[in-house]
C-alpha cells in the first residue's frame, strides 16, 4: 500500500487544543491546526523583519548581516526599531513560532494517541533559547546581554561572552553539559551501529532480532540496557545536555561574575589541606 493511502487510516479528527474543528485539516502532507497557522504567521513575520533589518544596512554580505539587541543602556525597555527594537520583535516572533510548533506537535500526538515525548524534547531546546535570550538578559537587567542574529556576530558573541569569564571550560555546568553532549553521540553511535549490524548481517544472512543485540552487549560488557532502555537513555542524555547548557549560561553573570577558573578556589580553600 502506498504510504500516503496507508497514513490516511491514522489521519483522525480531533485532539486539537484550541479552535475545535476549524483548523483541523491538512494541506497536502502537512497537518495545519490553529498552531500551524500561528507558526507560519510568526515565522513569516520574523523572517520579513530580518530581511528588513538587512535592507537598512550596512551590508548584504550573508556572513556579516546582523540583527543586534539594544545597547545595554536601554536596560529592559522597548528600544527604537533601528536601535534594537527590530531584535526585540524578531525574538518575540521566534518564540511565537517555536512555541506554536511545539503545540502543533502536541495536537498531532493527541490525535495519534501517543505520548508527548517529542514536544517535551523540543520544549527543552526552546527552554535553552529562552534562557539565553530572555531569562539571562532579564536577570542581568538589559536586553543588550542577549546574543545577536547573525552568522559571524553570534559567533563573536559566544567568544566574547566566554572570554568575559576568562576560560569558560572551567564552568562546572559547562563541563557537565559537554560531557552529556559527548555521551549522547556515544550512545547514538552504539545504538545506530548495533541496529544496522543486526539489520545487515552480510553474506545474504537473515536479519537478526533484539535477542542478538542484547547478547552482543552481554558478551562485550556483561550488560544490555535493552531495546526500550537505550531510547530512554538517549532521550535522557540529550535533554540533560540541553538543560545543563541552559544552566551553564544562566549562572554566568547572574550567579558568578568573576572568571570561572577562580570559582575553583573553593577547592583550594577547603580547611582540610592543613
Ligand atoms: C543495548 C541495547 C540496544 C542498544 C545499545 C545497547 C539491546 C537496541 C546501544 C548498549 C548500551 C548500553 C549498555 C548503555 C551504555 C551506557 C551509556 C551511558 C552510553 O544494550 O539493548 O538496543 O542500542
Amino acid at each position: 500500500m502506498a504510504l500516503l493511502s496507508f497514513e490516511r487510516k491514522y489521519r483522525v479528527r480531533g485532539g486539537t487544543l484550541i479552535g475545535g474543528d476549524l483548523f483541523d485539516f491538512w494541506v497536502g502532507p502537512f497537518y495545519v491546526g490553529f498552531f500551524g497557522v500561528t507558526a507560519v504567521f510568526f515565522a513569516t513575520l520574523g523572517t520579513a523583519l530580518i530581511v528588513y533589518g538587512a535592507a537598512i544596512g550596512p551590508t548584504w554580505d550573508i556572513w556579516r548581516i546582523s540583527i543586534d539587541p539594544p545597547d545595554v543602556s536601554y536596560g529592559l525597555r522597548v528600544a527604537p526599531i533601528n536601535e534594537g527594537g527590530l531584535w526585540q520583535m524578531v525574538t518575540a516572533c521566534a518564540l511565537g513560532s517555536f512555541i506554536s510548533w511545539a503545540l502543533r506537535e502536541v495536537e498531532i500526538a493527541r490525535k495519534l494517541g501517543i505520548g508527548l515525548h517529542v514536544p517535551f524534547a523540543f520544549g527543552m531546546a526552546i527552554f535553552a533559547y529562552f534562557t539565553l535570550e530572555v531569562i539571562r538578559p532579564i536577570l542581568m537587567g538589559a536586553w543588550g546581554n542577549a546574543f545577536p542574529y547573525g552568522i559571524f556576530s553570534h559567533l563573536e558573541w559566544v567568544s566574547n561572552t566566554g572570554y568575559k569569564y576568562v576560560n569558560f571550560h572551567y564552568n562546572p555546568a559547562h563541563m557537565v553539559a559537554v560531557s552529556l553532549f559527548f555521551t549522547t553521540t556515544f550512545a547514538l553511535s552504539l545504538h545506530g551501529s548495533l541496529i544496522l549490524s543486526a539489520a545487515n548481517p552480510g553474506g545474504g544472512g537473515e536479519v537478526k532480532t533484539p535477542e542478538h543485540e542484547d547478547t552482543f552487549f552481554r558478551d562485550v560488557m556483561g550488560y544490555s540496557v535493552g531495546t526500550l532502555g537505550i531510547h530512554r537513555l538517549g532521550l535522557f542524555l540529550a535533554l540533560a545536555a540541553g538543560f545543563f547548557s541552559a544552566v551553564c549560561i544562566v549562572i554566568s553573570g547572574p550567579v558568578w561574575s568573576q572568571g570561572w577558573p577562580e570559582w575553583w578556589n573553593w577547592w583550594r580553600n577547603l580547611p582540610i589541606w592543613g
